[in-house]
């Protein structure tokens, strides 16, 4: 398909201009808005949560009306910056559609109708309920979910005591093909160095839109250097229309792409042969699987012309090493998520970017760092742990396959519960304790997981808000937002140690508690508070620092702490000025002058496997990555894609009503071709309908993207739960998208299959 940039800029919004909006109602649950808020008159450092990126804050209350936030000037590479949504934080606070007492379910579930109760009638009647789950069925018969990260590791705390080994995150609604593509091949995985990078292959990654502060502004600082950036795309994101050039690859086609790509590197010997002898295995078994492969190939499966694809390769390779080929961060696109994402890091091993400027590299933690310096650099975080945990041997419910190994250590495969649910294998889910996790929203299939719910013997949320999957909960648990609460220390590190934390701004309104301590309050109903010893988070956080005094004292002040020098393990640059800095670290330099005898890695070989013997133990034939063409859609549908929009994250803030006033409808952007064929103009209703379900929206004709496809910013057209515009209007992706598990990433599939109709 040849593309003209230019053309498709046109025309290309985000919000309905036909749309009138309306007032916000709030809903039956609503709280008086306070009156004033207190808290900290001085900018305080924090963390942000208004999306999982956690950029580091700075807020503080102003006149006891309003907060205000920028981002925590102590860390640099944040500065000032922060997104519209991390500004609106205080939206959020005060927000009438907050959830801000403990509630219980009256009437039938999902139907909308609650009780205030106390946290101790919360505590005890949910305790009750899951010992008789424990005593009738088994500790395992639960399952517990949230969002990865301090949050999640206090409610998985709760489950291993409890004795449930189910415990899932957001992954295989996120991030997991990419994760685990790199644990398979290299035992952990890379970050990229972005602001130094002379040319960056993106497929799909936004960072202008799917938003993460600092690496965002990296992005535009590498672009602002004279970095080309190729972006392959179905449609013409933002990400997109600022690149050198876009091609409007067919959904599915990265992995072919990719392929060819690598195979023009070898064929044309452009790949970095002492990088490949010295860190990698399995070259020849790559290079075979590659054989057959040609760029003409790869076009019939992506619509990017060949002479594009041999271009690209060959000119990458002339800026290599200090190249980037993004492992982009939502892997989901497709059942073919871990190959497509292994063929990525294959091609960064091939460019040899791997620990050189503007490439990829492994992060350098405090024990990490200390240990190359040759003297302590940056205090070590401890880890709060609790002897004498209960064992639990029952295996998970994902962990059917020997290769979802990879998985079940660390998200799991949250759909999974769907599954255990509806056949009772492999043995019966009966309670669901989510947190900070909207499945009804973010998992596809909402048909089915509205199933799994109605069957459940007890449903628990903790959020802040009446989400669409809380307004299907039995007991609401409401969690002070992130402004008014402490949390420990998170380890930041990038090139080098970094340390930061949340503390509270805003005093806490109404009767919210943060997570942490409502399941260490609802682990001590259930008779487990000798797995709580911990007086408080000060505790946990003077834990944390061994008693550093002074390292406790810095880090509540400035919020954020980076130690020691930027390093890049076998850029020559970089490694002199860490060898000046820590004299004692010349001692492991090798012959060339870096610390290039340093770069390991924890695959069983200690590199990186271009095939994996053991993966190909467990799947057959996933020892190298290969295409294997799984259908997206049937012939007479269109492919149906999503992404996220600047101003909102996901399925949350769709409720956060500075947002909801800035975007309050998902139009669905169909190709002229495509709606002149059905009668449809910008504005018009439209339908998309396929076996899971049926979606009434809005249309946005445009050029700018590809006329097999559709696409739509997730988030929108919530079924239940609080009512504003933005989750009263628009699409709901889940409705049409079919419960999958893919092969050994056990990932979550967000392309399906529509048809497209005037409403
Ligand atoms: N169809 C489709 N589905 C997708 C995606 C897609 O592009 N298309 N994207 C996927 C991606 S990348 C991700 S990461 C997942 C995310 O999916 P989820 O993990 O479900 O995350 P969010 O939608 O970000 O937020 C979940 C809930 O957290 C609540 N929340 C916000 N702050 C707090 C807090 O401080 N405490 C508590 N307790 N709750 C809080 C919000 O109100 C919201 O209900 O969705 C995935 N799902
Ligand atoms: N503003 C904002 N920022 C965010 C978030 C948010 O919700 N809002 N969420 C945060 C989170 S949790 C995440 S994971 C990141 C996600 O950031 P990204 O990974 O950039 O995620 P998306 O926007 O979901 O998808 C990126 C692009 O993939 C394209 N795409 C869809 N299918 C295909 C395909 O088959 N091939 C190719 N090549 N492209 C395809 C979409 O058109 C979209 O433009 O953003 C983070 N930052
Ligand atoms: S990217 Fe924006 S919303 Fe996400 S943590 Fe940073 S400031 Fe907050
Ligand atoms: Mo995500």
């Amino acid at each position: 398909m040849s593309i003209n940039r230019r053309d498709f800029i046109k025309g290309v919004g985000i919000s309905c201009a036909s749309c009138a909006v309306g007032s916000f109602s709030p809903g039956a649950l609503a709280l008086q808005k306070p009156d004033r808020l207190d808290g900290n008159s001085k900018l305080t450092p924090s963390l942000c949560e208004m999306c999982s990126f956690r950029c580091p804050i700075q807020a503080q209350v102003i006149n006891n009306k309003t907060v205000f936030i920028q981002g925590n000037t102590h860390a640099q590479h944040q500065g000032s910056r922060i997104c519209a949504r991390g500004g609106s934080g205080v939206s959020l606070i005060n927000d009438p559609h907050r959830i801000v007492q403990p509630m219980k379910r009256k009437g039938p579930r999902g139907g909308g109708e609650w009780e205030v109760i106390s946290w101790q009638q919360a505590y005890q009647e949910i305790a009750e309920k899951l010992n008789q789950i424990k005593q009738n069925h088994a500790a395992e018969s639960v399952a517990f979910s949230s969002k990865s990260g301090s949050l999640s590791s206090h409610l998985f705390h709760l489950a291993a005591a409890f004795g449930s080994p189910n415990t899932f995150t957001h992954a295989t609604t996120c991030p997991a093909g990419k994760a685990i593509a790199a644990q398979v091949m290299m035992g952990g995985d890379l970050v990229m160095d972005l602001a130094d990078t002379r040319y960056m292959l993106a497929f799909g990654h936004n960072l202008y839109e799917g938003i993460e502060v600092a690496d965002t502004h990296e992005m535009m600082t590498a672009q602002e250097r004279g970095a080309k950036v190729v972006s392959f795309d179905p449609r013409l994101s933002v990400f997109s229309s600022k690149a050198d050039e876009w091609h409007a690859i067919r959904p599915g086609g990265d992995l072919p792409v990719l392929m060819a790509m690598c195979q023009v590197l070898i064929a044309e010997n452009l790949y970095d042969q002492a990088f490949i002898a010295r860190y990698t295995t399995g070259f020849e078994q790559l290079a075979e699987s590659l054989k057959e492969v040609t760029p003409e190939w790869a076009q019939q499966h992506s619509d990017v012309p060949a002479e594009v694809i041999r271009r690209i390769a060959r000119e990458i390779a002339a800026q290599a090493p200090h190249v980037i080929v993004n492992p982009g961060h939502r892997a989901t696109y497709n059942k073919e998520e871990l190959d497509m994402r292994r063929m990525i890091f294959v091609m960064n091993a091939l460019l040899g970017s791997i620990e050189r400027k503007g490439g990829l590299y492994q992060k350098k933690n405090a024990e990490k760092y200390n240990k190359l310096a040759g003297e302590a650099v940056a205090p070590v975080l401890a880890k709060p742990g609790v002897k004498g945990m209960p064992e639990i041997t029952t295996k998970r419910i994902d962990a059917i396959a020997p290769a979802f190994k990879y998985i079940n250590k660390g998200g799991g495969i949250v759909q999974s519960i769907i599954d255990a649910v509806e056949t009772e294998k492999p043995y019966p889910v009966k309670a669901w304790i989510m947190s900070r996790h909207n499945p009804l929203q973010t998992v596809s299939c909402r048909p089915e997981l509205v199933k799994t719910l109605e069957k459940l013997d007890l449903v628990v949320s903790c959020d802040v808000y009446l989400s669409e999957s809380a307004a299907y909960a039995d007991y609401l648990l409401p969690e002070s937002t992130y402004l008014e609460r402490d949390e420990e220390i998170s380890d930041v590190s990038g090139l080098n140690p970094a340390y930061a934390v949340r503390q509270q701004v805003v005093k806490p309104i109404g009767n919210t508690k943060p997570s942490w301590m409502i399941w260490q309050e609802l682990g001590a109903e259930l008779g487990l508070s000798q797995y709580f010893p911990w007086k408080d988070m000060a505790t946990r956080q003077l834990f944390q620092v061994n008693g550093n005094e002074d390292f406790y004292r810095q880090i509540h002040q400035k919020g954020y702490l980076e130690y020691g020098i930027p390093l890049l393990l076998r850029e020559p640059d970089s490694v002199s000025e860490f060898v000046r800095t820590y004299p004692a670290s010349a001692s492991r330099l090798s012959d060339d002058g870096t610390f290039a005898q340093e770069l390991k890695f924890k695959s069983p070989s200690g590199l990186i496997e271009l095939y994996s013997e053991s993966l190909e133990g467990m799947a057959s034939g996933y020892g190298v990555p290969r295409y294997r063409n799984f259908p997206l859609k049937k012939d007479n549908q269109l492919y149906f894609i999503q992404g996220k929009v600047a101003v909102h994250t996901n399925g949350a803030t769709q409720y956060v009503p500075l947002l909801s006033e800035l975007m309050w409808d998902n139009p669905v952007w169909i190709h002229p071709q495509t709606a002149k064929d059905r009668g449809i103009k910008t504005g018009d209703f439209v339908w998309l309908e396929n076996e899971i379900g049926k979606e009434k929206g809005r249309a946005l004709v445009t050029p700018a993207i590809r006329p097999d496809t559709l696409f739509v910013y997730m988030g929108f057209g919530a079924k239940t739960g609080a009512k504003t515009e933005a989750t009263t209007h628009g699409i709901h992706c889940g409705n049409l998208l079919p419960h999958e598990i893919s092969p050994v990433c056990g990932t979550d599939v967000h392309t399906s299959g529509v048809q497209l109709s005037r409403g």
